[in-house]
């Protein structure tokens, strides 16, 4: 966990005029749109062509220079792995103009990078920041366990307790009959047996191919299909979720589930806690989370990226826990003359 104390670098930030405080900064919301635009616009331009890397290459190049315009002292917490090839925005990075709150930065310049080489719906780009110490930084673990509810759901759920009275209480708590519970899950080998009990139980079943944190953000939608996103999933997914429930309500709970011992044993090492169940609140503090997130493939939660001479039209939701607004912002860019996008991606038009 980043703290305000143990982070040295912070020492240049705190000298000059008064740090506003995140939420008298509303115009993240918008700003943040900006980014994710940016990545996915660019990594659109790849979309079926086979090559997961070259999307997500395309994302963060396009998203890095926009982070840097914007007006905050960032640093990020949840960041993209070592990839070879790939120009990544690590964890520890400081990122935002330099002036500004103090912030963590959570980024995933495309969930879903496979979903847009293979042209399949559902991948997005998201940034996510919150006040400076208040994310969960699951440091060597990839995954995570995750249960995430919708409004008035958060008390229906828990992690640890069994799937089947997790969906009867969802049922109860939306006056619905079991079957017309719907859960989204990740298809994969690992959920084999978590499968079997939802159809046991009753409940239907949407399967996401990839992109976990888009069946997040749909479990946290209440005009949405889906009622409960569970399973195992990336952990960085998770923080994000959680800045994404400040902003919507729900819940989300989570247990790392490291892959090895030997990566349970570094995660404890580093004060980690693998057989803790983490609330919204361990995951993310306070109530200063900010949230926005751009289609790059078309999906029930967002449009995507769609061209025209000249043009490209992109879907975004951004939101803010302080005041609760969600927006849906959609932006016709004019290619030829779009700051936004570098070169690179601009001279494929
Ligand atoms: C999910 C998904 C990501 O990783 O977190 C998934 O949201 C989980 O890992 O898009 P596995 O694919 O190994 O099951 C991604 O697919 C890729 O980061």
């Amino acid at each position: 966990m980043t703290s305000l104390d143990d982070d040295e670098s912070v020492g240049d930030e705190l000298i000059g005029p008064a740090i506003p405080s995140l939420d008298d900064d509303r115009i993240l919301a918008l700003e943040l749109v900006r980014a994710t635009e940016a990545a996915a616009i660019a990594s659109a331009r790849f979309l079926g062509r086979g090559d997961d890397d070259e999307v997500d290459g395309a994302a963060t190049d396009a998203m890095r220079p926009v982070l840097g315009t914007i007006p905050m002292r960032g640093v990020v917490v949840i960041g993209e792995g070592e990839k070879d090839d790939s120009p990544m925005i690590y964890g520890g990075e400081h990122i935002g103009s330099g002036q500004g709150p103090l912030v963590d930065v959570a980024i995933d310049p495309i969930d879903g990078a496979g979903l847009t080489a293979k042209g399949l719906p559902n991948a997005i780009s998201v940034v996510a920041l919150a006040d400076r110490g208040s994310m969960y930084d699951p440091g060597p673990c990839v995954y995570m366990d995750k249960v995430v509810v919708g409004p008035g759901l958060a008390d229906a759920v828990d992690v640890g307790a069994p799937v089947e009275d997790s969906i009867r209480a969802v049922a109860r708590a939306r006056g619905v009959d079991v079957r017309d519970v719907t859960v989204a899950l990740l298809d994969r080998p690992r959920h084999q047996e978590l499968v079997k009990r939802i159809r046991t139980a009753g409940a239907r079943i949407m399967f996401l191919i990839d992109g976990d944190l888009v069946g997040a953000l749909l479990a946290l939608t209440e005009e949405s299909e889906i009622d409960l996103a569970l399973g195992i999933g990336g952990a960085p997914e998770g923080v994000i979720a959680a800045c994404a429930v400040k902003c919507l309500g729900g819940a989300i709970y989570g247990r790392l589930a490291p892959r090895t011992t030997a990566e349970a044993r570094q995660a404890r090492d580093l004060g980690l806690r693998p057989d803790v169940v983490l609330s919204t609140d361990d995951l993310v503090h306070g109530n200063n989370a900010y949230l926005a997130a751009t289609g790059v493939t078309s999906g029930e939660l967002l449009r995507g990226v769609r061209f025209a001479r000249d043009t490209a039209i992109t879907q975004t939701l951004t939101m803010r826990s302080s005041s609760g607004a969600v927006r849906t912002i959609e932006t016709k860019h004019r290619l030829s003359t779009s700051q936004l996008l570098p070169p690179s991606a601009t001279d494929r038009v």
